[in-house]
């Protein structure tokens, strides 16, 4: 298992003071934490310059430092879901990542806080994925749109719409395939699927999530900088938070892209999805809560 950010400082500060090689360390320790070369060097360049200054004479000190330093490279943010409207969370990430689960989650959430929810089964690239979909969709209680497998996810997303302007749902959550015969087919497809909406929905009540899984690391940037760039990503959902990564991708992606975060999901539960909160992520990455 992956030793904690924190627990590799505290054993970094117990050999060293704060020398050449002290620093060095701690910049293999902020890679090795996924914030990225670049971000790493940056941070641990800032933290010699602070550590100058302000002496840090334990290790507590020093994560403080560290903390109040990577404050300003994290952002949570949370769509808003306006009632009495038809709002649309796009849900997108590539496959494995956990895009089914999180709606099925944010399903049960925004219905015990009173919303109309309703899925779209936008991924019907596989016939299993649309099957999973509708089992979460019985056992949240919401109701669902679906077409057959290979179906124009653009039309699914269409009839939802309609659907939902009809029945006076206020959130349709839409899973979208996270693969394909390539990946320029996938691209194309959800550029598609992203100009259906818009014809449809107030840019103010259509939000598009990326979903990213904190056990792949460095390729969440990259993922984010795809999808970013096919059709715009409002926010992330940082799932599998409750395996042994800290999710420090998160960092780097903020550094690069501004995207905030929205959500965390810490299991395979409905209740396991929380808002992100940016001073409890940070905490537990340079490992003052643990
Ligand atoms: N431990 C853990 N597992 C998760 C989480 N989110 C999703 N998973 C699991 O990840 C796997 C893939 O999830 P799925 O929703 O099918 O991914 P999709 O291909 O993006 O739709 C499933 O086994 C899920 O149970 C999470 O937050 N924590
Ligand atoms: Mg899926």
């Amino acid at each position: 298992m992956k030793k904690s950010f924190g627990a590799r400082l505290k054993a970094l500060f117990g050999i060293h003071t704060f020398d050449e090689s002290f620093f060095e360390n701690l910049e293999d320790a902020l890679i090795e934490g996924d914030l990225g070369a670049k971000t790493a060097m940056a941070v641990s360049d800032e933290i010699r310059k602070l550590a100058k200054s302000a002496k840090p004479t334990n290790t507590r000190d020093l994560q403080l430092l560290m903390k109040d330093l990577l404050k300003s490279k994290v952002r949570a943010w949370q769509p808003p879901v306006v009632k009495g409207n038809t709002n649309v969370f796009l849900i997108l990430g590539v496959n494995g990542v956990g895009k089914t689960t999180t709606i099925a989650k944010l399903a049960a959430r925004y219905k015990q806080d009173g919303y109309a929810v309703m899925m779209a089964a936008a991924d019907t690239f596989r016939a299993a994925a649309i099957d999973q979909l509708e089992l979460h969709a019985e056992r949240v209680g919401c109701r669902i749109v679906k077409h057959i497998q290979g179906a124009d996810p653009g039309a699914v997303i269409f009839d939802a719409l309609q659907s939902a302007t009809a029945k006076k749902d206020e959130l349709v959550l839409a899973d979208t395939a996270g693969r394909m015969h390539n990946k320029e087919n996938l691209l194309r497809e959800l550029q598609k699927i992203d100009k259906v909406v818009k014809g449809r929905v107030d840019q103010q009540y259509y939000h598009k999530l990326l979903v990213i899984d904190a056990t792949t690391g460095q390729n969440g940037l990259s993922q984010t900088e795809l999808f970013n760039q096919a059709i715009g990503i409002d926010a992330l959902i940082l799932t599998k938070y409750d395996s042994a990564a800290k999710g420090g991708s998160i960092v780097q992606i903020y550094e690069k892209l501004h995207i905030p975060v929205a959500f965390v999901g810490t299991g395979e539960r409905y209740d396991d999805i929380h808002p992100f909160d940016s001073d409890e992520f940070l905490d537990t990455l340079v490992g003052l809560s643990d």
